[in-house]
């Protein structure tokens, strides 16, 4: 079968759930690069991004997209000119198929550094994005730059840089010394005040460089590069074969590149920019002075209850979060979590009603149409539970409250960690950057308090305070003598 590209896309007619690219939208001029041009970018901010772009005749905003390790985005978007569908699942079964044109190029960080130095020092290109997951900014347990990370230490040392933190650096590096022209840093990861993190990210990398070019770069970044912080939702699974016969039905090409979302989506932005921006205002995107009560409410109640049903359903042998959250259990576990123990420890944004947001975050959950496993959901939880879970717990023990559905929620991380397979005996991956270690000290471990007491240790996770508190201990072991599978 023929495939997406420029050539078989001009042979397309729109349907009812058929949506082509706008005119406009494959001519655009580059004007962003992103680091991390995974899934959840080109359902998200691409989109948001090419109508912006169209819906004004802007054509500045095309998007080089960079992939960080795999060649696997560039194999599936170059052979179709960057073009890519988003296949939008609706909970009543509708779907929709939008052909998106707004990537533009694929450069491979690892293996075209060269490519990579030209565009940051491209003075058309005002927006560098980031969509590298938690993981990627390679911190430590405090929270700032790794330097023992050994891509972080060769990339202090020179050559081509491998780190994501020591590519953007190096890359302004490369800009301050040629076009120099002011650009904004934004970062679309699930991170709290991500801005802010990239930006000490950024200067601890500086402040490591040998000798004082690093004092120098730092007063550039200081003067001419903003990082605004970002809130970004969109609920976007990994697509599966079935997703890719029914694009293939609806579009009569095969996409390599599909990529699959509900119809929810939301980008809120610190309105903080050193440079010309797309007017993604146009497009839905919020702009405000400040993100962070949107943050948090995304991050704790949204990321919360997906990190706490991913794990209660993978150890119940649930495959989906759809089908976990119809169990009426799991699903009050979820909903305990968002109204007794985030809510309270919650600003709401201006005018948001925090309990009508937690129950259209359980709705969605609740997509029949969206196959979005509860092993992905579960993956990198040493990552995700400090943001998502810890947070509500040390909030609510400052208040003088004891947060026990969000340590529910982190009994059943370690539950899982511990557990050999699910109750169905599925198996149980520990996808996660301390797989290692984490596997070492908890699996197949039986004793509830050995698995609560093992985990606790890792203090990149729980920190140096969470294991000295008592009742927080006491209830992990309790809940996962509940949860743990023998
Ligand atoms: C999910 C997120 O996989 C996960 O960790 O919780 O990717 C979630 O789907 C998005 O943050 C929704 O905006």
């Amino acid at each position: 079968m023929n495939r997406l590209s420029s050539a078989s896309l001009a042979t397309l007619h729109p349907a009812a759930d058929l949506r082509l690219p706008p005119p406009g939208a494959t001519s655009q001029r580059i004007g962003i690069l992103h680091l991390g041009i995974g899934a959840f970018h080109r359902a998200h901010q691409a989109v948001y991004t090419e109508d912006a772009a169209t819906s004004k005749g802007d054509d500045r905003w095309g998007i080089c997209g960079v992939t960080q390790r795999s060649a696997a985005v560039a194999e599936q978007l170059l052979p179709q000119d960057g073009l890519y569908g988003v296949l939008e699942r609706a909970p009543d079964g509708r779907s929709g198929l939008r052909v998106v044109g707004a990537v533009r190029d694929i450069i491979s960080a690892t293996d075209q550094p060269g490519a990579l130095d030209a565009r940051f020092d491209d003075p058309a290109i005002t927006v560098v994005s980031l969509t590298v997951t938690e993981k990627g900014y390679c911190r430590d347990g405090d929270g700032r730059l790794d330097l023992q990370n050994p891509f972080v230490a060769q990339d202090l040392a020179g050559g081509p840089a491998r780190s994501v933190v020591g590519r953007l650096v190096r890359g302004l590096q490369r800009r301050a010394r040629g076009c120099a022209a002011p650009i904004t840093v934004v970062c679309c990861d699930n991170l709290t005040a991500n801005g802010r993190v990239l930006a000490r990210l950024v200067a601890d990398f500086c402040q490591a460089l040998p000798g004082d070019q690093g004092v120098a770069l730092g007063e550039w970044i200081a003067a001419n590069v903003t990082f605004p912080c970002t809130m970004v939702d969109r609920i976007v699974p990994a697509t599966t074969a079935a997703d890719r016969d029914a694009a293939r039905r609806m579009l009569g090409l095969a996409d390599e590149g599909l990529v699959v979302a509900e119809p929810f989506r939301q980008w809120v932005i610190e309105d903080d920019f050193a440079a010309e921006r797309p007017a993604w205002e146009l497009a839905g995107a919020q702009f405000t002075a400040d993100v962070a009560p949107y943050e948090l409410m995304k991050l704790r109640i949204l990321n919360g209850a997906h990190s706490t049903l991913a794990y209660l359903g993978a150890l119940a042998g649930y495959p989906t979060i759809a089908e976990t959250v119809v169990d009426p259990v799991l699903l009050g576990a979820a909903r305990d979590l968002i109204t007794k123990d985030v809510l309270p420890a919650l600003v709401p944004p201006d005018g948001t009603d925090l309990v009508a947001y937690g129950e259209q975050v359980l709705e969605r959950f609740a997509n029949p149409a969206l196959a979005h496993r509860t092993v992905q959901v579960a993956m990198d939880g040493s990552q995700k539970l400090p943001l998502r879970l810890l947070g509500t717990v040390r909030d609510n023990l400052r208040a003088g409250r004891h947060a026990r559905y969000a340590a529910y929620g982190v009994a059943a991380w370690m539950a899982y960690i511990a557990s050999p397979a699910a109750r169905t005996g599925a198996p149980l991956p520990i996808d996660d950057p301390l797989a290692g270690r984490l596997a070492s000290a908890a699996r197949g471990v039986t004793d509830p308090a050995a698995v609560v007491d093992a985990l606790l240790r890792q203090r990149e996770i729980f920190g140096d305070d969470l294991p000295q508190v008592e009742w927080f201990r006491q209830e992990l072991v309790s809940d996962v003598a509940e949860l743990l599978v023998p």
